[in-house]
């Protein structure tokens, strides 16, 4: 082991690794400077100088290109690699697990047999480089180091805007780190730098030894073995240790007088998780990936990045004020799959301005109206475009970030694409139904964050679905007894930025009146306004959002708009009541009995309502001494 170490690193990278004294790493990384067959290794510190290599490297490789703007570079995956491939992510079970039919999974044997054959000689002709994180805030009870191997030095950078620095916490935890591990190549390039062989895509999760492949891919979803591979691997080892790793933002909602109470909040992909977290006037302290833990009684989360890897379609100047002005100015910020003119600028779908007439992009050379082979035209921006760039710099971080203490949650938030079904903002009855209704219960019509067809209503529990290594009603299990032993129970609330009018065709909403629905529940959270119990959960009352739109947005809230953003609509509840119980009670094994109770409950009440009502109620039918009397309302 010594051997292939020394003869394949410099005498200054050997004592990098030999500093850390932890044998896993030495064998980890020896196992795939042997495979991988690598021309040079180079292994970063936290120090200033081997960041600088590899952000320079990533130039030198051609993996990125400077812009304009000092700091920002912009990079392309190949035409077909723009998004999560589902079809190629596996868990690898060993054999007689079963996971369950919404889980991908592989036997582990076959798995471990396929990639170790595309990983094979795989770094031929490339630089390995070897990168210590941090998961969670260092120095602290959320931490976990992580080990990267990747041939990608666009990859090793992003990683670097995007986690903390873990080398030092390395060298702190010694042997005793329980690390996870990651290895991943991009495999042959061609002419310009994005992979060959995307027959061979593999992203393999290996809970069992904490380790995840990733090959011949470099979208960032499949690539940054930190982000969602990670939280796999997280999820399995909470599931045991009794914490949860979540699909959330977290974000300080400033109240009156300048409290702020903390609030984590779950979206599937591309449904205004990032937009949310940078609401302005709040703080962010993440925009996708929580860890929470009970400590004292409280729910406290982290943080498990530092970074935003965030969608860039739709980021202009009104509705996104900090992000545009990070993306205007110098700063270090890698681009991916946007136009990029002549002159070195960027152009994406929905910026301000006019669409360029050419550029390049992600398909090449790019000019309007071009087509792709199936004749369809290609936007200037691929849907899934990001960017990725460190929350430190931006003016509405929040104080606590790295704190190693981490932030109190005191209100729990789940949304998803849904146009016809759920409330704007609404809160649930209790700790199990908001588990059950908000987050088992929720569905969104699909993006372009993964491969395949948009716009398609999918089952997505807590939004994690694609990222559960463990069974869904284990893990819905999880969620449930979380409130077990909590001090104070965080209310939990369901949000839906996405409801249209039947009759227009349009949105019910602006995309800034979620800056309204976050005050709303700050005050909430804090006990200061009432509401309206109806069958589905408690909603505001006009009363108290007409004085939030004005303070906040400065808009006249009228009762119309108000009667037909909050009013119940029954029939669709019921039918999402029933295609859920379906899922649950035929494609989950082990679903929580609790949950279907949950669910038949409020199709009871959802009944009386209606038996009363109709099927479309106005909230002023369920207020408190209201002609209502029902006791689908409590009153
Ligand atoms: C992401 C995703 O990139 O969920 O955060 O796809
Ligand atoms: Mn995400």
């Amino acid at each position: 082991m010594e051997e292939i170490l020394k003869k394949k690193l410099s005498e200054k990278d050997y004592a990098k690794i030999e500093k850390i004294g932890n044998p896993e790493v030495d064998k980890f990384i020896t196992k795939y400077i042997e495979l991988c067959n690598p021309d040079s290794v180079f292994v970063c510190t936290d120090s200033k100088e081997d960041i600088k290599y590899i952000r320079d490297a990533a130039v030198k490789n051609g993996e990125e290109h400077k812009m304009a703007i000092d700091g920002h570079t912009y990079h392309f995956d190949n035409y077909l690699d723009q998004a999560r491939d589902k079809a190629h992510t596996a868990i690898l079970v060993p054999k007689g697990v079963e996971l369950g039919e919404s889980i991908d999974t592989k036997d582990r044997d076959e798995g471990l047999k396929d990639v170790m054959e595309i990983l094979k000689d795989s770094m031929k002709g490339h630089e390995m480089y070897v990168r210590f994180f941090c998961l969670g805030p260092t120095n602290s009870k959320f931490s976990i180091p992580a080990l990267q191997l990747t041939d990608s030095a666009f990859v090793a950078h992003n990683e670097d805007l995007l986690y903390r620095q873990g080398y030092e916490e390395f060298v702190r935890q010694g042997k005793n780190a329980k690390i996870f591990k990651f290895i991943h190549s991009q495999g042959e390039l061609d002419e310009r730098k994005t992979c060959k062989n995307l027959d061979k895509r593999r992203i393999y999760i290996d809970t069992e030894e904490n380790t995840v492949y990733s090959a011949n891919t470099q979208y960032g979803g499949n690539s940054i073995g930190l982000k969602k591979l990670a939280m796999r691997l997280a999820i399995k080892r909470g599931s045991k240790e009794g914490w949860l790793t979540e699909h959330m933002l977290l974000m300080g909602v400033h109240g009156p007088k300048g409290r702020v109470t903390y609030f984590t909040g779950a979206f599937p992909s591309a449904c205004g998780k990032t937009s949310t977290a940078m609401l302005d006037g709040e703080t962010i302290v993440g925009d996708d990936i929580s860890y929470l833990k009970k400590i004292n009684g409280e729910i406290i989360g982290v943080n498990v990045e530092r970074g935003m890897f965030g969608i860039i379609q739709g980021i202009n100047s009104k509705d996104d004020p900090i992000q545009w002005k990070a993306l205007n100015n110098p700063r270090e910020i890698i681009l991916s799959n946007v136009l990029i003119t002549e002159d070195k600028k960027a152009h994406w779908i929905g910026k301000n301005g006019d669409v360029p007439a050419k550029g390049i992009n992600h398909s090449g050379d790019w000019f309007v109206g071009k087509k792709d082979a199936k004749d369809k035209e290609i936007k200037c921006s691929h849907p899934n475009a990001r960017f990725t760039m460190s929350l430190d710099t931006l003016e509405n971080c929040d104080k606590n970030i790295h704190s190693p203490e981490g932030v109190t949650v005191s209100g729990i938030v789940y949304g998803g694409r849904d146009s016809d079904t759920c409330v704007p903002v609404e809160e649930s009855l209790s700790w199990t139904h908001g588990i059950v209704m908000k987050g088992a219960a929720l569905e969104s019509e699909t993006t372009a964050a993964t491969l395949g067809q948009e716009g398609v209503r999918e089952f997505n529990p807590m939004s994690n679905l694609d990222f559960l290594p463990i069974p869904i009603g284990e893990y819905i299990k999880n969620n449930i007894e979380f409130e077990n032993g909590l001090k104070k129970v965080p209310p939990i609330f369901g949000v839906n930025y996405f409801l249209v009018d039947k009759e227009t065709g349009k949105f019910l909403n602006e995309k800034t009146d979620k800056k309204v629905w976050y005050k709303w529940m700050e005050l909430r959270a804090n006990k200061e306004v009432e509401v309206i119990e109806t069958p589905t959960g408690k909603i505001p009352k006009y009363e108290d959002l007409k004085p939030l739109f004005k303070s906040v947005l400065g808009k006249d809230y009228s009762p119309e708009a108000y009667n037909k953003q909050f009013m119940i609509r029954v029939k669709e509840s019921l039918s999402k009541i029933d295609r859920i119980k379906k899922i649950y009670e035929t494609k989950v094994k082990d679903a929580p009995k609790v949950l279907l109770e949950t669910l038949e409950a409020q199709r009871k009440r959802l009944l009386e309502a209606q038996a009363k009502h109709g099927d479309y109620i106005l909230p002023e039918k369920f207020v408190a001494g209201g002609s209502c009397g029902c006791s689908c309302c409590g009153h």
